[in-house]
């Protein structure tokens, strides 16, 4: 008979978690903002090629060009990259997906990617994808 009130306690303890967890989780979210990467361009390279997100997750990228060129960092699927490699528009700045930065100035975009999977960011400047200017965002 004593295993009884302990029994309901212990679900009333489990239910009462069950509760919270999740409040908890958007609180921590809130609180935490989106998360930082940083990343900087040096003589034409990129100085990380693989960034790892949290789906769903705003995350703020914060690029620094070091050159005295200008240079791009635009993500997306085969699709986009197809379009800027062929593209002639000369400046990016509506989407967050597509960042100009000027030589020696640092660009700023928060960007919440919606599904998981693997895309490749690049620089489409003329020459600069083929001298190595890419990696990848794994997005899980
Ligand atoms: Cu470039």
């Amino acid at each position: 008979m004593g295993s009884r009130p302990v029994t309901r306690r212990l679900r009333l303890a489990v239910t009462g978690v069950a509760l919270i967890a999740p409040l908890l989780f958007v609180a921590y979210v809130i609180a935490s903002g989106p998360a930082t990467i940083r990343i900087s361009i040096d003589r034409s390279a990129f100085s990380t090629t693989s960034i790892t997100v949290a789906v769903g997750q705003p995350v703020t990228l914060v690029i620094e060009n070091r050159d005295f060129i200008d240079h791009e960092w635009i993500v997306g699927d085969d699709a986009v990259h197809a379009a800027h490699r062929t593209g002639s528009e000369p400046l990016h700045g509506t989407r967050a997906t597509e960042v100009s930065i000027p030589a020696l100035e640092t660009a700023r975009t928060t960007i919440t990617f919606a599904e998981r999977g693997t895309f490749a960011f690049i620089c489409h400047l003329p020459g600069h994808e083929g001298y190595g200017m890419r990696g990848i965002v794994i997005v899980d």
